[in-house]
This record gives structure tokens, sequence and C-alpha cells, in this order.
């Protein structure tokens, strides 16, 4: 048998809204928002300079129905680059890009084959003798088990399964199309080209069956490095590597605040641990999430300056590395064990310190979140709440932010 290459790609999610940075600069915002296009350009120039045979995208190319042709023309212009360089491009639709969903279209060269979403499709490579099973979704929710009815295998070929599905389930990813490990093993096939489950993962070894991952990370929910996987026939036994083409990275970092440390200290010693968090960047810009837990005296006083605390952070996080980028700035500290009595407002604090908030006033904070997130850019999915936290966080956040102005004056 002969020997060949391909590239496994999938969840590219062109199109994907931006969940934003602390920092609220146009220029860096645009920095992120690129990142996915260009990991797949990126990606595209690895497939020429290896010489990969083909090319496969198992579903979510595009994250939603286009509000303009740019990213049809953007995904246009890079397959035909592969055209030219003779690379045959392999796509299933996945939830996000199913055929109902996508409603302009952008006529793609000659080398594209679209498999097919009202039964699976075989496309063949005759000259590799390798046969392509596929099925595509043709609306947003696929609830059957489509793996189950994929044709059986070519005889002496090499046969590949290209499937978005969850499985048997993947948390936090919705479940769809779902089959069990047997039952891709029952088509007997020679390797599984999957797509949906954004982590990186290596379902199976005999026959090989691979998440690749998505292409670039889009949000603090999907951290590390990112990209797609390039697999290799030798005698019939495909093996793996991973070409990694994110063009940013998303991290968190978490750190204790001493009991009886004042803020210079703070932020010099978060200046310090960052080292080990900008090793990890590898050249790519960051955005991180910074974390802050314990108890402190300071509690009051950072909870009261937020906005001036987020440009100290970020400020430290720039003194360790020009490309990180404040993501969010997370406040979990909690008052020191032992308040002094004599300090003023505590009267109020007793007051606000119940540990349970009225029922109508936590129904009243519901309704309000629930009609302002209603008039939120759609996207991520399910995990990250609109706002960052529930009603009742929310509210316990302005109870802390009312007692430490009331203390402080
Ligand atoms: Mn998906």
């Amino acid at each position: 048998m002969t020997s060949f290459s391909f590239i496994h790609a999938a969840d590219l999610h062109l199109g994907s809204p931006f969940q934003g940075l602390a920092l609220k600069d146009a220029g860096v915002a645009e920095m992120f928002i690129e990142a996915s296009r260009k990991a797949f350009a990126a990606l595209v120039d690895q497939a020429l300079e290896r010489k990969v045979d083909f090319f496969i995208v198992a579903g979510d190319v595009y994250d939603g129905d286009w509000k303009d042709n740019k990213i049809g023309l953007f995904f246009n212009r890079e397959v035909a680059r592969l055209e030219r360089g003779g690379i045959p491009v392999f796509l299933l639709k996945g939830n996000h890009d199913a055929e109902s969903v996508i409603t302009r279209t952008i006529t793609l060269p000659a080398n594209v084959s679209d498999f097919p979403v009202a039964k699976p499709g075989t496309f063949k490579i005759p000259h590799l003798k390798v046969a392509l099973h596929g099925q595509g979704f043709a609306e947003r929710s696929a609830t059957d088990n489509l793996a189950l009815s994929y044709p059986q295998p070519e005889p002496g070929w090499f046969n590949i399964g290209v499937l978005h599905t969850s499985l048997t389930g993947r948390e936090p990813h919705a479940s769809y199309a779902p089959c069990s490990v047997e039952d891709l093993r029952s088509r007997g096939y020679d390797y599984w080209a999957l797509g949906h489950v954004h982590d990186f993962e290596i379902v199976a070894q005999d026959p090989l069956i691979v998440f690749p991952g998505n292409l670039q990370g889009r949000s603090i929910r999907e951290q590390g490095a990112k990209g797609a996987v390039l697999i290799t026939v030798e005698d019939g036994r495909a093996s793996h590597e991973r070409i990694i083409v994110d063009g940013a990275r998303f991290a968190e970092y978490a750190l204790a605040v001493e009991p009886e440390e004042n803020l210079p200290g703070l932020l010099r010693r978060l200046e310090a641990s960052l080292d080990e968090v900008a090793e990890r960047m590898e050249g790519r810009p960051l955005a991180l999430r910074v974390r802050l837990t314990g108890r402190t005296a300071l509690r009051g006083e950072l909870l009261s300056r937020v906005q001036d605390l987020r440009d100290e952070v970020q400020a430290a996080c720039h003194r360790c590395h020009q490309d990180i980028w404040l993501e969010k700035l997370d406040l979990r500290l909690e008052p020191p064990l032992a308040p002094e009595s004599s300090e003023p407002g505590l009267a109020l604090e007793g007051l606000l310190s119940a540990s349970e908030f009225p029922e109508e006033l936590l129904a009243e904070a519901e309704a309000r979140l629930a009609e302002i997130s209603a008039r939120l850019p759609g996207g991520l999915g399910a995990g990250e709440l609109a706002l960052g936290a529930d009603a009742r966080g929310l509210l316990s956040e302005a109870r802390d932010l009312l007692l430490a102005r009331a203390v402080r004056t």
C-alpha cells in the first residue's frame, strides 16, 4: 500500500464572537479576533509546506450564519490556495454550520467536496486507495446515531470515517450524533476523523479515533495550545502528530493574597509569579484571567477601587511580558477573620451580612439579568454566564462594594 499523509482539522468556528478583555482597546481586541483566521491560514501554510495528500475539516467551519460574505470570502481564499497546491479538501457540516443554519453561500473551488446531509456519502481518492465516508448535519440538532448507517468499508482500501459527534457525552459539549467507540469500531474503518469536542483527544488507538480540538481558543474556557493533527499512513497504519497553529492563547492564574500584604507588595509578587505563565505563551499574545483569593484587610479597599486595581493588575502583567492582556480580574477575597470592633461601619456590615437575600430581591435580580442576557450576542453556548456571575453572586458583589464604601467614609 502507498504511504500518504493528510491533515485532520475541525471546529474552525470562523466568525465566532469575541468574548472581550478587561482593557477596552480596539487594537488589542482585533489581535484576538484575527487569531481564528490566522490559525486557519497557518494550517493551510503547513499543508502546503508538508505537501499533504488531502485535508479534512470535520464540522463547524463556521460559527453560525454569516452577517455578510466576509467569512465565506476568507475561507474561499484559503481553500483556493490548497487547490493551487493540488490538495483536495473534504468538508462536513456540523451543528454550528448545519445546512439549515447557513443561509449565504460563496462558490468554493473545485477541490472542495462536501459530504451529503440526507444520508452518508463516500468520496474516493483512487490513486491512494482512500475512501472517505461521512454525513453532515442537515439541522443544528442531530439526535440520531449517524455512525451506525455509515457504509461498509471498501475492501483493501484505507477507509476514513468523518463524523461530528459528542460520542457518549463530552461535557460541556452538547450531545450530537451520539454513538459509542464500539459503534465506530463496528464499521471496520482505519481512521475516524471526529469533530465537535474542542479539546484534543486520542479517543482510541486501534483504529485511531481522534478529536483534533479547535484551531484557536476563543474564550477562557478554551485554554492551552490549539491546532489540528497531521496523520501519516504507512503500510495501512496511521500515526498522528499535532500541528499547533493558534495565534493567541487563554490562561488563568490564581494568587492567594497574604493576610498582611499591602497593594504594592501584592503587585510585585504577581509580576514575579507570572513568569511561569509567560513560558506557556510560546510567542503568542495571552489573554489572562487573574484570580485573587485569600483573607485580607485590603479587601474593602480593593473592592471599592476595582477599576484602578484592574489597571494595576494589567500593568503588572505588562511588566512581566508585553503581550499578557488581562482578560478578567476575578476577586474572590474574604475579610480577615477577626475584624477590629472599633471600625466604623460594622453596624451596617452586621445589617447587610445576612447570608441569604430576600426571595423577592433575588427574583427581581434574576428577572433583570434575564432581560440583559437576552440582549447580549449569543455564541459560545453553555458554561459561562453572560455577566460572569449569577444573581446571588452579583448581589453579594454589590453588597461588598457598598460595605467597602461605607467603611471608608
Ligand atoms: Mn460542534
